[in-house]
């Protein structure tokens, strides 16, 4: 399995390769202050919209398998699998760690706590512009330079987003110009994890509670 997913990746890297030298880290220094009350908002509407079975906690079944699974309605089958290792990776670096003792769920103040953890070491050796990059690349189907909306909605359909396409993809679509860039994404994802206090670009994943 590891291997077919490897190959999958390889397999997309090849038949989709893009420009990424205008992609410069959006990351900034995360900070080790009390997050503020939209940054906690907006951190409970992505959870609350990924815990399926609504008991407060995000375990590796509803983030790892159901994303995947949804995912195979909006993927042709072969992205998904990329989807799955993609998932799969993000878990213990985000959900379920050595600073956790590999808890099996999280409730959202959990995971906040290991944002900051996580952020500070994705600041530190680009990881974090390498899944933006990874996430970029298995949305964008028809393997050119940007993200319509339709693309940019089939990402909002993994992520169980509850919004029409359109509102956060305006908010990540920067210039206004119709189509989300590498660049505008990365924007957008870093803004998401970042900003403490940007309501537009709460709306990255398409969580309608900020
Ligand atoms: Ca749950
Ligand atoms: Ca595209
Ligand atoms: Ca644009």
């Amino acid at each position: 399995m590891k291997l077919l997913i490897i190959v999958q990746v390889a397999v997309l890297y090849a038949t989709c390769l893009h420009d990424v030298k205008g992609r410069e880290s959006t990351t900034e220094e995360s900070s080790n202050a009390e997050p503020s009350a939209l940054f906690k908002r907006k951190m409970h509407a992505y959870l609350t919209q990924l815990d399926v079975n609504k008991d407060g906690k995000l375990d590796k079944r509803e983030y790892v398998d159901l994303t995947t699974e949804r995912s195979r309605q909006a993927l042709p089958s072969w992205r998904s699998k990329v989807v799955y290792a993609i998932l799969s990776a993000s878990w213990g670096t985000w959900f379920s760690n050595e600073h956790n003792q590999y808890k099996q769920s999280v409730t959202v103040d959990e995971w906040i706590e290991l944002l900051k953890i996580a952020n500070a070491n994705f600041t530190s050796n680009s990881k974090f512009s390498e899944w933006c990059e990874d996430w970029f690349d298995t949305i964008n189907l028809d393997c050119g330079e940007d993200i319509s909306v339709d693309e940019f909605g089939k990402f909002l359909v993994i992520f169980h987003s509850a919004l029409p396409p359109e509102v956060p993809f305006n908010t990540t679509d920067q210039d206004g110009n119709g189509v989300i860039t590498g660049q505008e994404f990365a924007n957008g994802c870093a803004q998401f994890y970042y900003n403490q206090n940007d309501p537009e670009t709460a709306f990255f994943y398409g969580s309608p509670d900020n």
